[in-house]
């Protein structure tokens, strides 16, 4: 308490508190939209200190006339463009049907990326097949933008006898040696300071291939982030920092991770780094700024922070409600649209697509996700009893098991097969 005989002024903290709520109106007037095109596209070498203004604007291309506009256009071909439209198709197909899925119950957890689609896809098509990504776990894009068998992907949600990390990661936690692709954490914000020390180990090497690393701006308060920045800066480290930003973490809104104050990619300003925050949504700028962070880690000219303003259309995850704490308006009123509409219009604007051409992609991309669905579910879905041999459990850690995780193993598997007699055919196993 104050002491009473004191005329100082009693001290208050701020609390932040989003503008809506469930119910209340949404006002998106104040966030500021700039034109597509509208933005310079500085050398990739240019210095930090000289480019603070990309921190705060947004970088555009796709135009409300549906063309590309401006020095970030990155000029894909029409068969290009076509093939980054289908991996986000694909993705949005299959968060559906995993999703659905879960509410069928056969696995226990998933997370889809609605409206982030382009964050993933756009981005990750900019960079070469063997640079090193280190995502968060609502990159699903990536994988499918890099070829990663669909009936892996859904054998590792299922946790079954097909699952290549053997059950050991929550559903959706991939991990892809074949497809660099860094095995994904629930630590959030892990990943960051790991890439940069898988960039800085490139570079030591004296190898070619840089590091991405993707993070959710809830995630930029962790210490870790900022770890991350202070190497990436010191050692000039060839690597890409990507925040998404959403607008929410699980419940709460970016605010409390900073958002009132500034952008998050003004955080890279007070640490040296090249800063860009991009239309999120727009998936030919998403392309264009990751080719130039690229471009740039490749010419050892340093890291780059990009932020992708954007939005999580749907809830954090299957065990999320949004309705509860967050306005259904704020998705229909979202002001930078959505990313797989935006990019069809474009296609269709410069005369490469048509309506009927997507929707026979839609019904593609859902035949293929529902065929491999089936396929995958003969290695088994949650609470089959189909997984991998509990005994495993134990393995893979020592290259000779431990006398004592010798013995906590036998006396688990002697207390299973009392418990289930009948099941886990698997799990009698027993080695
Ligand atoms: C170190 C740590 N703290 C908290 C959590 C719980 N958690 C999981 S996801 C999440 C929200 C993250 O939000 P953001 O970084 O914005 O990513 P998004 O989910 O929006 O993609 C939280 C708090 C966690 N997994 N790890
Ligand atoms: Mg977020």
């Amino acid at each position: 308490m104050a002491d009473p005989a004191s005329n100082r002024p009693t001290l208050a903290l701020h609390v932040p508190e989003p503008k809506s709520r469930p119910g209340d109106p949404v006002d998106f007037s104040e966030f500021h939209v700039p034109e597509a095109g509208a933005q310079s596209r500085p050398d990739e070498g240019t210095k930090p200190e000289d480019m603070k203004d990309f921190a705060y604007d947004l970088v555009r291309v796709l135009g409300e006339d549906n063309k590309a506009h401006g020095p970030w256009d990155p000029k894909l071909d029409p068969d290009t463009l076509r093939t980054m439209l289908g991996h986000m198709a694909m993705v949005r197909a299959f968060d559906e049907r995993m999703f659905r899925g879960q509410r069928q119950g056969k696995t226990s957890f998933y997370m889809k990326c609605t409206g982030e689609e382009a964050t993933s896809v756009a981005a990750s098509m900019a960079l070469a097949s063997d640079d090193m990504v280190f995502p968060s776990y609502r990159q699903q894009g990536i994988l499918i933008a890099r070829g990663y068998p669909l009936i892996e992907m859904i054998n590792q949600i299922y946790s079954n006898a097909g699952d290549k990390l053997k059950g050991r990661q929550l559903p959706i936690m991939y991990s892809s040696r074949e497809h660099s692709f860094f095995s994904i954490s629930g630590n959030l914000a892990t990943q960051t300071p790991q890439a940069v020390g898988w960039a800085m180990a490139s570079a030591i090497k004296g190898d070619s291939r840089i590091a991405a690393t993707w993070v959710g701006e809830g995630s930029t308060a962790e210490g870790d982030f900022h770890s991350a920045c202070t190497f990436a800066s010191v050692y000039n480290a060839p690597v890409i920092l990507n925040v998404i930003n959403n607008q929410w973490a699980i419940s709460s809104f970016s605010g409390f991770a900073g958002a009132e104050r500034t952008t998050f990619a003004a955080r890279a300003l007070g640490y040296g780094i090249a800063g860009l925050r991009v239309d999120g949504n727009d998936a030919l700028a998403c392309f264009a700024a990751q080719q130039w962070a690229a471009n740039r880690a490749r010419a050892n000219q340093g890291p780059t922070l990009i932020e992708y303003f954007t939005y999580r259309a749907e809830g954090h995850s299957t065990s999320d409600d949004p309705s509860g704490y967050r306005s259904a308006q704020e998705r229909e009123e979202w002001p930078l649209g959505d990313p797989v509409m935006r990019l069809k219009n474009h296609l269709i604007a410069i005369g490469e697509w048509d309506e009927e051409r997507q929707q026979a992609m839609d019904l593609a991309c859902a035949e293929e996700v529902k065929a491999t669905t089936k396929e995958a579910e003969k290695n088994g879905i949650l609470g089959h009893g189909l997984h991998h041999p509990f005994h495993t459990m134990f393995e893979d850690v020592f290259e000779e098991l431990p006398w004592h995780l010798k013995e906590q193993a036998e006396q688990a598997t002697r207390e299973r097969k009392i418990k289930w007699p009948d099941q886990h055919p698997m799990d009698g196993a027993g080695k």
